[in-house]
């Protein structure tokens, strides 16, 4: 049984026992009520303390257990808090750690809730697409009030229990002793009469609830335009204050069934497990020893290096920055501090914290000083020659065990290994630009690359606060690789009729943040451009659309040089469709003999989103990536795919394979039909009416 029961003089302790974070799965509420059941019967026992063992009070419903059975069976967590609730006996909730969302409802149904300080405490279920299901709506606002209760159950975030000491949610917050603390609590109460106070029986008191919940609703209508949880995280607490506790609990209830089917929470749930799905490399146990990294080098302080600097000094790590220029380390150095001065201007970091900081970067020319580094990480010049520079000198002067990783985005890793005598220590780690601030990064792994040298990187990763997804050795790893498909048909659609900004307009209304022709001119045509090229030479049956040399030609490279795929107005990052341009690609079409057509968004929305699809069916079937989650993972944190679609792979499950592969098979045997391979995996996976993710 997930719930332990012991006595304590007169007191019962029913202690949650269900690793890892104490989920309130079906055995778990049952083993809850046989605990009470089993108080109220034994006359001893004068009053029940309830708490968690391990890593947290509780982290609330078991998401496992969600759209199964389990989920509704009986006692379900509502029934349990009523149980808890309608105990003769006082029930007082000891509180460590954390109490988040059903961990936190049944807190609320105690009569009595003493917390350990820092411990985290939310209802968080917003940010899985629904809304506290089990009275989290009706209890909190009775506890802390309603507009306290409503921040926290629309932003979904933690605040730490002595910020809540004076709130009324909890009895006593304690320093020392939890467990003392509360069974002396118990021991006194438990002396007293009833009836003991129930938290669903309190007031909610607000001199103007109505405007209040109109101001709230006023604040997420702009965050929240894609998620319907948000507001209804408000109709439920505002049919509470309106109608009354057990009416706003039955339609809190209606809400919570209704938002739990919705794709955006299936989305929500997806990208949460994804996340911590990601750090799981099939092949590398849990366990794996890791390696001790307290400093680490960069080589290279451009924006790359700059940027991959400020990630380990942000944890505390210190770095050793090496360039070959002074100049070039002094322009670094003083772009990472003013990256810090506009944190430190916007309120995100403290003025002494930025010289703290600086302090953690030891700048140097001399490869000499990187010989204590742990792990230094490269991000020199993207050219196969420099790197061999680079790292026959590194093989040189770093200590034995030290990890080194290449920030490549588009070079073979294992070419690069060859050029040392460790290969086993060689790893890419592909930070996206601007590497301090964007979440992805992909650990490249060679064919060489140890076990635990993985295990450390990954470990690391969740240090620097990045989502790391492990990709094999390919051209364009997971990210890239697919993203050249879906450029390759934006390409296309220019060619047979389609303009840059209805491509743009029709795949960001579908969600994205920026569309390809935004996002290139943004980043520089001419990155596009020099791939091309490289792709000319080594696939030269490979068919792209000629359409963006011709506009690299011309020295239309984006918005660094004035004028992309748009026009910009000096110091202005606004995209205006360039009349020049749009002549231009009309006329390439007549050159081309294509006769141009009306494509719909709905054509530009699948040939670009089923074009990603298709490479990461064909990435999973190379094993580039282990699982489709990660593959989603990636175009969540990298690539602005829409959070609410839960990414490719998962929108391809949600449209269905079988409807996937009658598109692709329907494009690819039209105009540039040759640039549709379908990867065997959505034949397979459709004809058994399965999806990427089970
Ligand atoms: N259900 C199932 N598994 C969970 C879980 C949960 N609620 N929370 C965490 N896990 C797993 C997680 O997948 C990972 O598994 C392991 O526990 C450690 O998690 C009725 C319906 C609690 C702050 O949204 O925020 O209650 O990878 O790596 O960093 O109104 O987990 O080891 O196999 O994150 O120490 C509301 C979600 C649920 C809280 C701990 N609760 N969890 O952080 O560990 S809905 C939440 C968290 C609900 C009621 C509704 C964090 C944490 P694995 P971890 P951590």
């Amino acid at each position: 049984m997930a719930v332990d029961y012991t006595t304590h003089d007169g007191v019962a302790v029913i202690t949650l026992n269900n690793p890892p974070v104490n989920g309130l799965g079906l055995s778990t509420r049952a083993g809850i009520v046989e605990g009470i059941e089993r108080a109220q019967h034994d006359p001893a026992i004068k009053a029940i303390v309830l708490t968690g063992a391990g890593k947290a009070f509780s982290g609330g419903a078991d998401i496992t257990e969600f759209n199964t059975p389990k989920a509704t069976q009986e006692p379900t967590l509502a029934t349990v808090i009523k149980i808890v609730e309608s105990s003769a006996k006082p029930v007082i909730a000891a509180i460590h750690s954390v109490a988040m969302g059903g961990g936190l409802e049944l807190a609320l149904g105690a009569h009595y809730r003493i917390a350990a300080s820092g411990a985290q405490i939310a209802l968080p279920e917003v940010k899985l697409g629904i809304l506290p299901g089990a009275g989290g709506t009706q209890r909190l606002p009775r506890a802390i009030g309603l507009e306290a209760a409503l921040n926290m159950i629309v932003s979904g975030a933690p605040v730490m229990s002595e910020k809540l000491a004076e709130s009324g949610l909890f009895d006593e917050v304690v320093q020392g002793d939890l467990a003392e603390a509360a069974l002396a609590f118990a021991r006194k109460v438990g002396a007293q009469d009833g009836p003991h106070p129930k938290v669903r029986e309190r007031k909610i008191e607000h001199p103007n609830a109505a405007g209040f919940i109109q101001f709230a609703r006023n604040s997420v209508a702009a965050v929240a335009k894609n998620f319907p949880a948000p507001q209804k995280c408000i109709d439920a607490v505002e049919a509470g204050v309106q109608k009354g506790f057990d009416k706003g609990l039955a339609f809190e209830r209606d809400c919570f069934v209704a938002l739990v089917q919705t794709p955006e929470s299936h989305a929500l749930r997806h990208a949460f497990f994804g996340e911590r799905a990601a750090s799981k490399i099939p092949d590398v146990p849990a366990d794996t020893p890791v390696r001790d990294i307290s400093q680490v080098g960069v080589i290279g302080a451009g924006t790359m290096g700059g940027g991959i600097a400020m990630n380990f000094i942000n944890a505390g790590i210190p770095v050793t920055l090496l360039e070959t220029k002074q100049d070039a380390l002094d322009r670094g150095l003083a772009t990472i501090r003013k990256n810090y001065e506009a944190n430190v201007s916007k309120g995100k970091l403290k003025p002494e914290a930025l010289e703290q900081r600086m302090a953690l970067i030891t700048p140097t020319l001399s490869y000499d000083d990187l010989k204590n580094a742990d792990l230094i990480v490269e991000a020199v010049f993207e050219e196969l020659g420099v790197k061999e520079q680079v790292f026959k000198r590194l093989d040189e002067v770093a200590k034995r065990g030290a990890i080194l990783a290449s920030n490549t985005s588009t070079l073979d890793v294992d070419k690069i290994a060859a050029f040392t005598k460790r290969p086993q220590d060689v790893v890419g780690m592909h930070f996206f630009s601007p590497a301090n601030v964007m979440k992805l990064l992909e650990v490249v792994r060679g064919k060489d690359t140890a076990k635990d040298v993985l295990a450390t990187v990954m470990k690391l990763a969740k240090k620097i606060r990045k989502t790391a997804v492990v990709s094999g050795v390919c051209d364009g790893f997971i990210g890239n690789r697919m993203i050249e498909q879906y450029i390759r048909q934006a390409l296309f659609m220019l060619e047979e009729g389609a303009l840059p900004a209805q491509v743009d307009k029709a795949i960001e209304k579908f969600g994205f943040a920026m569309g390809p022709f935004r996002m290139s001119d943004l980043a520089g045509n001419d990155i596009g451009w020099a791939i091309r090229k490289r792709r000319y030479q080594e696939q030269p049956d490979l068919h792209y659309s000629k359409i963006a040399d011709r506009l690299c030609e011309t020295g239309r490279f984006g918005q660094k040089t004035g004028g992309g795929w748009y026009d910009y107005k000096a110091g202005d990052r606004t995209a205006h469709p360039s009349k020049l341009v749009d002549e231009m690609i009309v006329a390439f079409s007549k050159e081309a003999s294509v006769e141009r057509r009306k494509i719909s968004d709905e054509e530009i929305v699948e040939r670009l989103v089923f074009a990603l699809v298709n490479e990461g069916a064909k990435i999973l079937e190379e094993g580039i990536a282990s699982k489709a989650s990660d593959i989603d993972m990636v175009y969540l944190t990298g690539y602005g795919f829409p959070l609410y679609r839960g990414g490719p792979m998962l929108y391809a499950d949600t449209v269905g394979l079988y409807n996937v592969e009658r598109a692709i098979r329907r494009y690819a045997s039209r105009a540039n039909g040759d640039a549709w391979q379908l990867a065997p995996g959505i034949v397979e996976l459709a004809a058994k009416g399965r999806g990427f993710n089970g």
